[in-house]
């Protein structure tokens, strides 16, 4: 009996190393640090996220790579800084694919260790090549499929963007083919109305940009004609997604897989279920916070559900930080209230200052060491920490900038990375508790979206004593070493240990 139980527990556990965790990714848009309640909000309650702090990792200095959205989507994916390459700003809906096929990426490795991979939402990272331009009305690619992900259910862009459709694999969803798809970022349709020519009949309306095509009555920028069957409607964009990450949870349960859950809540336009309408005194942007974290729900429901939960690793973070006015007449400044988007941080979305990188970031599941945790935490590394995870090591000239920080994303090692690089209008350092920001112009003020010039040769904060970033430190001697090892790591071909772009 005895060596029957024996046998039993050693099979048990052969079996689960050789299952490594599954890893849901649940990535928010534009959520900012001080917008969960877990971190703080009292006008926004957020159950679900709540509940996975409590029960799992809650990180204080943890980050995105850069304070907007393709940038930050573009280093996390392939562990590469995207201010190495030109032309990964914020793309607009028919730019092709910033990522190469074949890219050894977070999903590409992954699927070396025998992961399903699939990727749900928003995508803004671009589709097709110059050789193989994007047809919305026949095979849409290269894309997600191309670069590691097995599967994928997309806004092609983002939610103000054109096209205004879901994509499965490589197909819009719904499309009529007697009714194809037409996308222009550069002239109207004739004859087919705008947010200027239509602005009376809008149902929530533009303060700036956003007054091209009108789909579901909400301008957005670029112009698009047909696929009218294929029109998403934003009111539903939170239970379709949500819908499509819980059936592919369902799917893969049998085999080790990697869930991309990139919401496109709170992203404007914030045109929130009407079950939501109302949840806080915010309006619309809280409202979409409160849909954000039913998403989370959903997911974690279905984790549950399908019996994955104790062998699946979640994360939740966002992909810059907060913004209210970001082109919508949404009240999103008017009704602030005491909320402070950014927490105690300067800044926000579009902003070197703390905010603008330093995200919500929770991790639970096996192996996390519960509690809060300070250590210096960056989505640069998912990619070769998820990989490590999974028992696969990059090679020497893939992922450049992405370090392997298993313990500090557990919650195992309180200090995690030695430094840190932020990115917006330019770059920024911190290390430890010091801060340096290079010399540029960047966004302040949320509220009044005032901009903050830093002149040469640039500012140091210390976030210790003055976290929300209000007095430079007159220390030349320190300013410069960190300009100096700024520029050195900015230089150098990537920063992994071991990392050679020979053959690339
Ligand atoms: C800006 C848009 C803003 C938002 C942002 C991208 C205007 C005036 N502003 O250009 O609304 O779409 O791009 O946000 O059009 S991100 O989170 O995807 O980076
Ligand atoms: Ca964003």
């Amino acid at each position: 009996m005895r060596s029957f139980l024996l046998l039993a527990v050693s099979i048990a556990l052969a079996l689960s190393a050789e299952r490594p965790p599954n890893i849901v990714l649940i990535y928010a848009d534009d959520l900012g640090y001080g917008d969960l309640s877990c971190y703080g909000a009292t006008a926004v309650k957020t159950p679900h996220c709540d509940r996975v702090a409590a029960e799992g990792l809650r990180l204080t200095s943890g980050y995105c790579t850069s304070a907007t959205c393709t940038p930050s989507r573009y280093s996390m994916l392939t562990g590469e800084y995207a201010w190495r390459r030109k032309g990964t700003g914020i793309l607009p809906g028919d730019a092709t694919m910033i990522i190469e096929p074949g890219r050894a990426t977070l999903p590409a490795q992954l699927k070396r260790a025998g992961y399903a991979t699939a990727v749900v939402g928003k995508w803004h990272l671009g589709l097709g090549t110059k050789e193989h331009p994007v047809d919305w009305n026949g095979d849409v690619g290269p894309g997600p499929l191309d670069i590691g992900f097995d599967s994928c259910f997309l806004m092609p862009a983002t939610g103000d963007r054109v096209p205004c459709v879901y994509l499965r694999d490589r197909r819009v969803v719904g499309l009529d083919p007697a009714d194809p798809i037409a996308v222009s970022y550069k002239e109207a349709f004739p004859g087919v109305p705008t947010g200027v020519t239509a602005r009376a009949t809008l149902k929530m309306d533009w303060d700036y940009g956003h007054n091209e095509a009108v789909v579901n009555g909400v301008g957005r920028i670029g112009h698009m004609k047909g696929g009218t069957a294929a029109l998403w409607k934003d009111e539903d964009m939170a239970d379709v997604l949500a819908r499509e990450g819980a059936a592919y949870i369902a799917r893969f349960k049998d085999q080790p897989f990697f869930l991309y859950y990139a919401a496109h809540s709170i992203h404007v336009p914030r045109v929130v279920h009407e079950r939501f309408v109302g949840a806080t005194t915010m309006g619309p942007r809280g409202d979409a916070i409160v849909e954000f974290d039913f998403q989370v729900g959903v997911l974690m429901d279905a984790l549950k559900a399908n019996g994955v939960a104790e062998n699946t690793l979640v994360i939740i973070t966002s992909d810059n930080g907060p913004v209210l006015n970001d082109g919508y007449k949404d009240q999103a400044a008017e009704k602030i209230g005491d909320h402070r988007a950014g927490g105690p941080l300067r800044g926000g979305k579009y902003s070197s200052f703390e905010a603008g990188c330093r995200v919500p970031f929770l991790v639970w599941g096996p192996g996390v060491k519960p509690g809060v945790s300070d250590a210096l935490v960056s989505q640069i590394d998912l990619a070769t920490t998820c990989a490590g995870l999974a028992g696969v090591v990059p090679t020497a000239n893939e992922c450049p900038d992405s370090l392997p920080q298993a313990d500090a994303l557990l919650g195992k090692d309180s200090v995690g990375r030695p430094w840190m690089i932020e990115h917006a209008t330019g770059l920024a350092l911190r290390v430890g508790q010091w801060k340096y920001h290079l010399p540029q112009k960047t966004r302040d003020d949320i509220i009044t979206r005032s901009t903050a010039s830093i002149a040469d040769p640039g500012q140091l904060y210390d976030l210790a004593a003055d976290p929300g970033e209000r007095t430079p430190v007159e220390q030349a001697e320190r300013r410069d070493a960190m300009k100096a090892q700024l520029t050195t790591l900015r230089t150098a071909a990537g920063t992994r240990p071991g990392f050679t772009d020979a053959g690339k």
